[in-house]
């Protein structure tokens, strides 16, 4: 029997942990998390484990479609890979014609492979590639840029060495990074204080020192009184804040009012446990690390929420501190070379972002985009007509709110494509769908992880595909091909991967070992000096001239966040451990484990309308309505109810998730234009519903 083991790359969700993959006459026979890796110690969680039932699964795109009914009517023609690739690259010939290369939109989920799909864009000659990060963590990105001119993952999560963490709207033990959850675990082991501050009482919450149940969407209001502590009582890092901080006065000007006893009766948290946390922090600084948040498209004060989170990091020290977080070194900042970029294969197009991005909203980082607006665009026709749309491992008709309205906006299209692994409603209303390889199936393009210590890391084919599906680098070579973009042409992989390591000092061999290459021995923490900081002044600018000259305020006064009418609650949404977004419902052993979602709802504002525990209760907001089992619980907020996302499929071609639990996106009509003004991101807690007893 022909045995055979791999190094590569976890594709369950978005993290990409490093995994090892065997393999018995091309059939993959088991995965672990790869054992080099440091932090993993092997393991994976529950959706990785699920990686082999993702190849088995039958219910999935198994060869290219092109549409034969109307939108979203589900008649398909099975056609060939030349078929499928002649039919998209002649319909965006025939678009670049009319309407230019700039009428092309892409979308994708970021990450570290992004690098091709960026590349095949600007072949296109269009400057609108974009990500999901809107509906995601642009507000914490756009708040990191603001305060530090870094981007949010420039600094480390130093969990591991970790004296304090405080886990704010982040549920790190359910809400998974295999390695996260391994160090907060040691770190706890050797005497890590964790608060977590939630609307729910969450596994996270279950291994914390302190708990504390805050009113939905007023954070800021209890940051602003930690700050307020901090300043007041003189407990911040006077040396750090003296050397590293601008505007430090006018901080303290604007909290002086935000006290404790003013923040208990926003937030529902007494005023001597937000001091009592402020002194404890103090005292285990500058080793504190406050989570800035992750999935932070929620409110339209997000932003603000992310930026006291950093400022708060900054008072305790935090900033570029072992066991805060530290700077992320780049392949530069340990004397190595990173890459040879694909994207630079290519001129950057000179044409404005649709989105706006960059021109019309200046405080943007125009990288990623911000889709939302993109759609708006789209819908409009302003500033030029979006004509083509490809959703690339991307499924924006169930993570953009108002799926309904989205659609209407898709009508406008000459050209839908979705580029996927699973089915997604996005890839159901397509005009095309291109069935990628699922990940233990494909091989992806060589990629770094910036860090203390940086590496490079390789994606390898475990198995050939099942189907006829193909990896990234065959769909947008074999588009690039038939559009004449030939610099993108490789013929193998191996030859993009030695185009990519070029000048790098690394061989393709060198990634047999361990799957990685690290481009440093061990750990490097870089000191907080005037290069670091990519602000203007080289400071933590807690005033910005960026944001300020945006028309927006840098330090914005509090507002308390809209009252639900009576009988109405806040729609909440998060994750569970077992799923990814909307895309493992389906998965044969991950459904086993959750076949549906229930609706979370506080135990006394349930009993108060005769409700019991179990009971299905109808859902009602934005013109729709749908019928869920509740769950009935003190460990939720009573003006909250909660949906874990991804549920509430509706295609036929997946009958074990089909009809089961309720999407959360359907409640939030309109939501496409609720949204965080200084941060980008979808506002997406902004919603109420309304629950019924079915008599
Ligand atoms: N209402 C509501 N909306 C949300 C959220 C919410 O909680 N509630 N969460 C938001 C968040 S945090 C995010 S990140 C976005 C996510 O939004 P998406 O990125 O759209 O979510 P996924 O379900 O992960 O969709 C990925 C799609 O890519 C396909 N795919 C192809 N190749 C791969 C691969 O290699 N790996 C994976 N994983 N998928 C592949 C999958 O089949 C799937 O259809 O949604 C956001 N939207
Ligand atoms: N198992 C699993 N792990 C994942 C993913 C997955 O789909 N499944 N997706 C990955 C992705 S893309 C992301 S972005 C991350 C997301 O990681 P997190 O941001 O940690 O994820 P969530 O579960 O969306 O939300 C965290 C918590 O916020 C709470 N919350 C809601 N509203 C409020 C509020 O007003 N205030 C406070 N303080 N808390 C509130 C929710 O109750 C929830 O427990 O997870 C990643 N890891
Ligand atoms: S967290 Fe789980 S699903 Fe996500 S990449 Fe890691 S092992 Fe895979
Ligand atoms: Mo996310």
């Amino acid at each position: 029997m022909a045995k055979k083991k791999v190094f590569s790359v976890c594709g369950m969700c978005s993290v990409r942990c490093p995994i090892e993959v065997e393999s018995e006459d091309g059939v993959c026979t088991f995965i672990q998390g790869n054992p080099h890796a440091a932090g993993i110690e092997k393991a994976l969680c529950a959706r990785g484990g699920a990686g082999i039932a993702l190849i088995d699964d039958d219910e999935r795109p198994r060869h290219p479609l092109i549409r034969a009914g109307k939108r979203g009517e589900g008649k398909w023609r099975g056609v060939s890979w030349d078929e499928a690739l002649d039919h998209v690259a002649g319909a965006l010939k025939r678009i670049m014609e009319s309407h230019g290369g700039r009428s092309i939109l892409f979308s994708d989920r970021g990450g570290p492979f992004r690098d091709l799909h960026q590349a095949f864009v600007r072949g296109l000659g269009s400057p609108n590639y974009s990500n999901h990060d809107a509906s995601c963590a642009r507000n914490v990105e756009h708040a990191a840029l603001s305060l530090f001119g870094l981007s949010r993952k420039d600094l480390v999560y130093d969990y591991r060495n970790a004296g304090h963490v405080v886990l704010q709207t982040r549920n790190l033990f359910e809400s998974i990074n295999v390695k996260e959850v391994n160090d907060l675990v040691a770190a706890i082991s050797h005497g890590c204080k964790l608060t977590v501050v939630d609307i729910r009482h969450t596994r996270t919450a279950a291994k914390a020192d302190r708990f504390f149940m805050i009113r939905p969407g007023t954070d800021y209001a209890f940051n602003l009184a930690v700050i307020h502590v901090l300043l007041r009582e003189r407990l911040y890092d006077e040396d750090f804040a003296g050397r590293h901080i601008k505007d430090l006065d006018r901080l303290e000007a604007f909290v002086r009012p935000y006290t404790p006893r003013w923040a208990e009766g926003e937030t529902g948290i007494p005023a001597e446990e937000i001091a009592s946390l402020a002194r404890s922090l103090a005292e285990a600084g500058p080793a504190v690390l406050w989570h800035p948040g992750w999935m932070t498209a929620r409110y339209t004060d997000s932003f603000y929420v992310c930026r006291s989170a950093y400022i708060i990091n900054a008072l305790l020290g935090a900033i570029g501190a072992k066991g805060g977080l530290p700077l992320a070194n780049t392949p530069g900042a340990v004397g190595r070379k990173g890459l040879k970029k694909l994207v630079d294969l290519f001129p950057k197009p000179g044409e404005k972002r649709a989105d706006g991005v960059g021109w019309r909203h200046p405080q943007f980082d125009p990288g990623a985009g911000l889709l939302h607006l993109a759609f708006k665009a789209m819908q409009a026709g302003d500033p030029y007509p979006l004509k083509a749309y490809i959703a690339y491992r991307h499924d924006p008709l169930m993570g953009f709110p108002d799926p309904e309205a989205l659609k209407g906006i898709f009508e406008k299209l000459d050209l839908l494509v979705s580029v996927t692994f699973s089915w997604s409603d996005t890839a159901w209303f397509s005009d095309v769908v291109l069935p990628l390889s699922p990940y233990l199936e494909r091989e992806s393009i060589l990629a770094c992880k910036n860090g203390l210590k940086p590496y490079f890391f390789v994606r390898q084919r475990a198995v050939e595909p099942r189907f006829d599906t193909r990896a990234d680098w065959e769909i947008l070579g074999g588009l690039a091909k038939r559009l004449g973009m030939v610099p993108l042409c490789f013929e193998t992989i191996e030859d993009l991967w030695n185009y990519q390591l070029q000048g790098t000092g690394v061989r393709i061999e060198d990634f047999a070992a361990t799957g990685m290459v690290p481009l440093v021995d061990k750990p490097h923490y870089r000191e907080l000096d005037e290069t670091a900081l990519k602000t203007p002044s080289g400071r933590i600018e807690l005033v910005s001239d960026r944001l300020e000259g945006a028309g927006l305020p840098s330090l914005k006064p509090y507002e308390p966040p809209k009252k639900a009418e009576k009988g109405k609650f806040r729609i909440t949404f998060g994750r569970c451990p077992v799923h990814t977004q909307g895309h493992t419902m389906n998965n044969p052993l991950l459904h086993e484990q959750m076949p549906e979602n229930v609706l979370w709802m506080n135990r006394e504002a349930g009993e108060n309308m005769n409700l019991e525990n179990g009971e299905e209760v109808e859902v009602s907001g934005s013109g729709y309505r749908g019928r869920i089992k509740v769950r009935l619980t003190d460990f939720i907020h009573p003006e909250a109810v909660f949906l874990v996302h991804g549920f509430g499929h509706s295609l036929p071609v997946e009958t074990r998730a089909f009809g089961k639990g309720l999407s959360d996106s359907l409640f939030m009509r309109g939501g496409l234009e609720v949204w965080d003004e200084a941060g980008g991101g979808v506002a997406m807690q902004e919603h109420f519903v309304t629950v019924t007893k079915i008599a």
